[in-house]
């Protein structure tokens, strides 16, 4: 195995960590700006599986990183489940919003979902075959409490209440929309690894907000580990990234309680810590603060080289604690792979 980011995540502990960056493919390039133009919205981007796999190539031609993530959006799902789905320029997604029951049970069942899903499969096949032999190739998904509240609330909030008040007001009813949500999940990566994804990723954005203990364990933790024991069935050499975040000192004990070979770090937690009590279990990525990208200067040079420092002692992927902002400068992406190339 020759891959850094599969080394990495099969336990090794290597000299410089393989490198990486949440929404490496965004708005910040001036060619992801064109490309996105020439698709006319975001949706027929993530549905047109050359200019998807466009976009994803992008920043590996101006970085020396060690992956690739798909293109696409963990809202694709609740669409091809049957939630409306649409972007508003300027504002993010709006979805048809799920309050009741019969609307859970409304949802089509995990099988259909292939009929809409499949330019992306389509996608990670022109990238499998297009890749540089060193770049591995990750797909994703939103976990399935981060989709739920989206398919609830029908847009992103900040507090994610829509969810929290479905699930206090009918928990069985909730339950079955974390089931169905988590079913349709495992049918989806399946295929995207079987299309040819390396890795795969589950994204739990808002697992910060299941503040009860029962709560994350049954919402957070649960259908995480369901799917990835379901993944391991049929894929047992798949690793698998969970990005529970915001989870800050309940981070000790995911990777162990679900299975995850790799859990990703929000920058609220210390490298130092993460160190102490997460790099026993699994390897761990992370965790630049975005926002160094945008003011650079020895501030984010030092930064990186400290997390690179003190995570050298176990297995590492760097990355960032959440996406890159739209307006970071693509100089200093350059300027931090070299801090932690050199530290
Ligand atoms: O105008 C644009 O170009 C749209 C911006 C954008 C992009 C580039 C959106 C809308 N989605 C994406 C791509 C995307 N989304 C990827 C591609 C791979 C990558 O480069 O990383 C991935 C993995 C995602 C995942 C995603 N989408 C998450 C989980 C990670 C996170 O950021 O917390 C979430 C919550 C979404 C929903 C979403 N999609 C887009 C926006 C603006 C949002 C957030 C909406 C909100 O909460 O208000």
């Amino acid at each position: 195995m020759t891959k850094l980011l599969l080394r990495a995540l099969a336990g090794e502990t290597l000299p410089t960590p393989p490198i990486w960056m949440m929404r490496q493919a965004g708005r910040y390039l001036p060619e992801y700006r064109a490309t996105r133009a020439k698709a006319g919205d975001f949706l027929s981007l993530c549905y047109t599986p050359e200019l998807a796999a466009e976009v994803t190539l992008q920043p590996l031609r101006r970085f020396d990183f060690d992956a690739a993530i798909l293109f696409a959006d963990i809202l694709l799902l609740p669409q091809a489940l049957g939630s409306e789905l649409w972007f508003v320029t300027g504002e993010g997604p709006r979805l048809s919003t799920i309050t009741t029951r019969a609307q859970v049970d409304a949802l089509k069942p995990g099988d259909a979902i292939h009929e809409r899903l499949s330019p992306i499969y389509e996608t990670i096949r022109i990238l499998a075959g297009e890749l540089p032999r060193e770049t591995t190739l990750i797909g994703f998904a939103g976990a399935p409490w981060t989709v739920a509240t989206y398919m609830i609330a029908g847009r992103g909030t900040p507090d994610q209440g829509p969810a929290h008040d479905f699930k206090t007001a009918d928990r069985a009813a909730f339950s079955a929309l974390i089931d169905r949500i988590t079913e349709a999940t495992i049918l989806y990566l399946s295929a995207q690894i079987e299309a040819g994804a390396e890795v795969v990723k589950l994204f739990d954005s808002w697992a910060g907000s299941l503040s009860d203990a029962n709560d994350r364990r049954d919402f957070a933790i649960e259908p995480t580990r369901r799917i990835i024991s379901a993944l391991k069935m049929n894929h047992p050499d798949v690793p698998v990234i969970a990005f529970p975040r915001g989870l800050g000192e309940n981070y000790k004990g995911f990777a162990r309680a679900t299975g995850a070979d790799c859990v990703a770090l929000d920058q609220s937690v210390s490298s130092e810590w993460a160190a102490e009590h997460l790099q026993i279990d699994s390897c761990v990525q992370g965790n630049l603060d975005p926002q160094l990208l945008i003011t650079g200067g020895d501030a984010l040079k030092v930064e990186a080289s400290r997390i690179t420092r003190a995570l050298r002692n176990g297995p590492h992927i760097f990355n960032l604690g959440h996406g890159i902002t739209p307006d970071a400068d693509p100089d200093n992406v350059t300027r931090m792979i070299e801090a932690v190339r050199g530290a």
